[in-house]
């Protein structure tokens, strides 16, 4: 996707600090962490969110949250984590790729 930040990311066209990456999936640090740890996991294959997520690729999904729980091992978060996706606006999603966060470092705030 050509305006799409994430893939711009994915094809190193901008800067990003990976923390992992596989054939299908990266994984950087969060441009604005919500907590010490804050990182997003993403596919390489755009996708706009969950909610248009094709079932194809429900297995990609299940990789995404298998590849943030190993993240979290690879951080020590041994306490717990967070993992969150966003969906559209009143979701608060700002970046149309989907991605899961994996936020932890901390105890986190409850949220709904
Ligand atoms: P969301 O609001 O759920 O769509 O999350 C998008 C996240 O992406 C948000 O926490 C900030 C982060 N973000 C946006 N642009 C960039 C960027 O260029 N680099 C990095 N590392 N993170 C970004």
């Amino acid at each position: 996707m050509d305006n799409c930040i994430f893939c711009k990311i994915i094809k190193g066209e901008l800067p990003s600090e990976k923390v992992y990456q596989d054939e299908e999936i990266i994984a950087f640090v969060d441009i604005k962490p919500q907590a010490p740890v804050h990182i997003l996991v993403i596919p390489k294959k755009h996708i706009d969110g969950a909610d248009t997520l094709p079932a194809e690729d429900a297995g990609l999904t299940g990789r995404l949250v298998i590849a943030a729980a190993r993240i979290a091992e690879q951080f020590h978060l041994s306490g717990g984590y967070r993992i969150v996706t966003n969906i559209g606006k009143d979701g608060g999603q700002t970046v149309r790729h989907l991605h899961f966060h994996l936020l932890g470092g901390e105890k986190l705030k409850d949220s709904y």
